[in-house]
């Protein structure tokens, strides 16, 4: 073969970078791949305890798992299989999405501060990926930004990242190539890395979830890849109420929530029950003195909180974003208000056309919560669930912190509904009809009711 002037330097060049690689790595020492564990079920998995090095809580990940990996010559190994996934976002909706090793959100990657990770990216997608490593600090050719930091990786190939893990924290990862489709499509992982020490900031539950958002059409599969704003399910780890699990805690646990945004707004996460204080951000651990009580942590698109609380109340606790459109399944934003409208009438008559025809939304839309109504298939309803006092009337973004007294260390099993105190639910009153009581004015507090502003002449231009 002739050796050409660019072939030339193409070797040589391939070379050096090997020869400088084994001196910083060790690469020559892994000959084989790792393993690519695969999970077909969105059921959440037992948490993985380490087998070896230091000793930490690890994380649970709502209807999720973390990705086992294997210990060769000092490097933890991992291998992650960039692919199209079936995942099931409620009972009755399965989403067809890109994700990797059989999920989305991906495996969930759990390490300690100090470990040397190398990480295998497989890519069985129909084009080509990358993946970033949110939050870590790393060489920058570990980066992952597809044309910045290192060439694409095309369908079929393998690249290998490798970097130590500098700091313990809360982390998340996710493509740098095609972002918008592939971050559309469902690709992204959650990334906890676990302090040397374990008893630097332990506690005894820790769990994670990504929010993330879909737009897919009533009666079909795939996500909308262009949708901007008006996704039409919300999210925590590629699954809506009712089907995201339960944050079960046992009374008297130090507990400890993570999450992390990779949809295009913000979303305002609200728990009932408690007030806690955020102690961990992308960034790192929160310095004590710079925490203060919330009850409402908002998380900008691209940013991860973590807050704390010690779980002292017994009871079922809803945990939801705030903003009452994300706690919502597929609606139509451009459906009509039709409060205090009397249809009465124009029922009888499109009734005499269509069998069984309802009016709907003219006292609110509470209603829609109990309906049994006839929806395509892979559709779910807006308005969903049912608790023991009735229809809960919401979907997306939300779940319930169940804390139970005496439960077992890791057990996560959904305990049911809370068995309340006798006297301590609040109740009908059984007194007299108080509808017809006198409705009372205020009394007069001796201050002027309104005080007249009146309107300055526009004095206009420049004054001199
Ligand atoms: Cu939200």
């Amino acid at each position: 073969m002739k050796l050409t002037r660019r072939r030339f330097l193409e070797a040589s060049g391939a070379l050096a970078t090997a020869v400088s690689a084994t001196a910083v790595s060790g690469r020559a020492a892994h000959a084989s791949l790792p393993e690519a564990p695969i999970q077909k079920s969105p059921a959440m998995q037992p948490p993985l305890f380490p087998k070896e090095g230091p000793d930490y809580q690890p994380v649970v990940t709502l209807n999720g798992w973390t990705l086992p990996w294997r210990m060769n010559n000092g490097w933890k190994e991992f291998h992650l299989v960039a692919e199209p996934v079936e995942r099931e976002i409620a009972p009755g909706m399965k989403g067809h999405l890109w994700g990797y090793n059989g999920q989305s959100p991906g495996p969930t990657i759990e390490a300690v501060e100090g470990d040397k990770v190398r990480i295998f990216v497989t890519n069985k997608l129909p084009e080509h990926t990358t993946i970033h490593w949110h939050g870590q600090i790393l060489p920058c050719g570990m980066d992952g930004v597809g044309g910045i930091t290192q060439p694409h990786i095309k369908p079929g190939k393998t690249f290998v990242y490798e970097f130590p893990l500098t700091k313990s924290g809360t982390f998340m990862y996710h493509p740098h190539a095609d972002e918008m489709v592939q971050m559309a499509m469902g690709m992204m992982g959650f990334f906890v890395v676990h302090p040397k020490d374990p008893n630097f900031m332990r506690v005894d539950r820790d769990f994670v979830f990504l929010l993330n958002a879909f737009d897919i059409a009533p009666g079909t599969y795939v996500p909308k890849i262009n949708t901007m704003l008006d996704f039409n399910m919300w999210c925590w780890n590629s699954r809506v109420f009712p089907g995201i699990d339960n944050l079960v805690i046992n009374k008297g646990d130090r507990a400890r929530i993570r999450f992390g945004n990779l949809t295009m707004t913000n979303h305002p996460i609200h728990m009932h029950g408690y007030d806690f204080e955020v102690t961990c951000t992308d960034g790192g651990w929160t310095k004590p003195g710079s925490r203060w009580p919330e009850v409402t942590v908002d998380c900008a698109v691209g940013q991860m909180r973590a807050f704390e609380f010690d779980a002292v109340h017994e009871g079922d606790w809803a945990i939801h974003c705030h903003k009452s459109h994300h706690t919502m399944n597929a609606m139509g934003h451009d459906v009509k208000t039709y409060i205090g409208v009397d249809k009465r009438e124009v029922a009888t008559k499109i009734r005499r056309l269509v069998d069984g025809y309802m009016p709907m939304g003219t006292a609110g839309m509470a209603d829609m919560g109990e309906m049994e109504m006839p929806l395509p298939d892979n559709t779910l309803p807006m308005m969903t669930g049912f608790g023991q006092f009735g229809p809960i009337e919401m979907g997306g973004m939300l779940s319930v912190v169940k804390v139970r007294a005496g439960l077992e260390r890791n057990d996560y099993k959904d305990p049911g509904w809370y068995k309340h105190p006798p006297g301590t639910v609040s109740y009908e009153w059984k007194g007299p009809n108080l509808t017809d009581a006198t409705r009372v004015r205020q009394p007069e507090s001796g201050m002027p009711t309104q005080v007249r502003v009146r309107a300055r002449k526009p004095t206009g231009g420049h004054q001199h």
